[in-house]
């Protein structure tokens, strides 16, 4: 069951451990606060006025630091403490405070006794005036009055020693405090030893809880203040501290080198922002609210091996990288997929991978290319495997309209097949397709399927019903079927030795369905020399 926010503050607050939280200052750093496991927020006035480029004297206005609460707590769980300075204002100000932060699910507010417009504590803290012992008292309790939810809490910050004042000024104002309502009390020194906080703790035993904030005397251990009785520590600026020292560190460096190639490796990646952001909800959200509207098609294509036959034009290439009228085979088939509305695009890549430059793909290496056949090259790409696919040969040039009808064919696996056995544009071997009927024209949009595919016609009795052109369709419970058999498949000893076609007689023999979209022409697949020229022809 998930505790609301204040709840957990409170959790926090009146556990019997000591407890911390760590300061943010905005979305990102609140999300990271909370992806590393601290169990709660210090949304810090010095941060937060800090990552707007001002100063801790209210600069910001309130409702900039409403606001970027809002930033905060939507893309978390865990209770953030707001450190509301003084109150932005008087005990009508506070009112309004606490309505707006517990629209924003902010499980508490520290407030301090000091004037409005504050200044930090750390910056000639001795000649800051305090506020008013009552009219402070007023603040809290207007607070405690406004606020809905009775686990909200309202923290007050005691300036005394700050300001100069003795332990008796400092235990007069936590009392009277107390007194008006407050769930805690916020003890604050700037002394470099912890002696002061320790000796107020002594004194409080526990009235209520204690809450500090060792950022001046941080050397001491954290034991200590268990011992003491405190109840929470504060580690009040130590993120956008990190982040202004790293900042700093990269941006100098850059610009000395005018290269950031020396900083990558030190700095987040971009798929770690990704991943803060959330971006696999948003993927996932677009897969079911989507499904009518955006494309979720992708294509795998199997390009790792050379191409020996082109013999020196794969000399320092993968045949897909070969030039067809000043564009790569890759590059033209890439271009289909987007036109056909795919756009997520995995190529497998093995013989002189490092050669594959077209953007818009993804390379899944297989590393074992020379010793391995398709269905290894496949299980590559299974990370990248999307719910409805194409998978295709890298050496194709097809006209549009083939894959354009292969996507609207029936069926959840669908194989694109030429019925002309032998055709001059026919080059290589493409397996034969043997199909449960011929292709009669008149049958358009009947149901075929497929019974059997090799490379040699002589390996099944019967007509083929033609050649598989080396493109296929996968989804919906296709997709279940490819990945059981690929997991069958590969503890079998021959896996590395399988191509695509005994992935599909498997799945035959197997009883599954396969459709077979027949096509007449308008295709090439690239093997020797002269294809190269007729695939000049094809795509001028
Ligand atoms: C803050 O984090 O803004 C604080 C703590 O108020 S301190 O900077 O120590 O005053
Ligand atoms: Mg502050």
């Amino acid at each position: 069951m998930n505790q609301t926010r204040s709840h957990q503050l409170r959790s926090l607050l009146q556990s019997n451990e000591l407890e911390f939280i760590m300061e943010a200052h905005n979305g990102i750093s609140a999300r990271i606060v909370e992806e590393v496991g601290f169990r709660g927020i210090w949304a810090s006035g010095l941060a937060i006025s800090a990552q707007f480029g001002v100063r801790d004297s209210n600069e910001a206005s309130w409702t900039q630091v409403v606001d970027m609460l809002e930033f905060m707590s939507d893309v978390t769980d865990i209770p953030i403490l707001l450190d509301g300075d003084t109150g932005y204002g008087n005990f009508n100000n506070m009112r309004r405070l606490v309505r707006k932060l517990e629209q924003r699910h902010i499980a508490g507010v520290c407030i301090e006794d000091k004037q409005f417009p504050k200044l930090n504590s750390f910056i000639e803290g001795e000649r800051q005036p305090l506020a008013d012992i009552d009219e402070f008292c007023g603040k809290i309790m207007a607070g405690k009055d406004s606020q809905d939810d009775d686990e909200f809490s309202i923290i007050a910050r005691v300036e005394a020693l700050i300001a100069g004042w003795d332990l008796a000024e400092a235990l007069r104002r936590a009392e009277a405090y107390h007194e008006a309502g407050a769930d805690g009390i916020l003890i604050h020194s700037k002394l470099s030893r912890p002696d002061e906080i320790l000796d107020f703790a002594g004194e409080w035993a526990g009235r209520s809880p204690l809450i500090i904030v060792p950022t001046t005397y941080y050397s001491t251990p954290v034991e200590v203040y268990a011992k003491a009785g405190i109840s929470l520590v504060i580690w009040a600026n130590h993120m956008i501290r990190a982040a202004v020292a790293a900042m700093l560190k990269t941006g100098r460096e850059v610009l000395k080198d005018s290269s950031v190639a020396n900083v990558e490796d030190r700095i987040a990646s971009v798929s770690d922002i990704f991943t803060l952001q959330g971006a696999d909800e948003l993927t996932a959200a677009q897969k079911r609210y989507l499904a009518n509207g955006q494309s979720t098609t992708g294509a795998v294509v199997l390009a790792a091996s050379r191409g020996n036959a082109l013999q020196d034009l794969t000399e320092d290439r993968p045949k897909i990288m070969i030039p067809i009228g000043g564009k790569s085979l890759l590059r033209r088939l890439v271009d289909v997929f987007k036109r056909q509305g795919i756009h997520s695009v995995c190529v497998v890549a093995g013989y002189k991978a490092d050669s594959i430059n077209v953007s818009g793909v993804k390379i899944c290496l297989n590393k074992q290319y020379e010793q391995t056949g398709e269905l290894a090259s496949l299980l590559c790409a299974r990370p990248e495997f999307q719910e409805d696919m194409v998978i295709s040969y890298g050496d194709l040039l097809f006209r549009d309209y083939i894959l354009q009808d292969l996507l609207t064919a029936e069926g959840d696996l669908v194989v694109t097949v030429d019925s002309a056995t032998t055709a001059d544009y026919i080059s290589g071997s493409p397996d034969y397709a043997w199909c449960s009927r011929p292709d009669d024209r008149s049958l358009f949009l009947q149901e075929v399927t497929l019974e059997h595919i090799a490379e040699s016609r002589e390996s099944c009795t019967g007509e083929p019903g033609g050649r598989w052109i080396g493109m296929l369709r996968v989804r919906g419970q296709g997709m279940d079927w490819i990945n059981e058999a690929l997991d069958q498949l590969k503890q079998h000893e021959n896996f590395n030795r399988m191509d695509i076609p005994d992935l599909l007689n498997y799945l035959v023999a197997a009883g599954k369905p396969i459709r077979v979209h027949y096509i007449n022409g308008h295709w090439l697949d690239i093997n020797v020399l002269h294809d190269i020229d007729r695939a000049m022809h094809f795509t001028s």
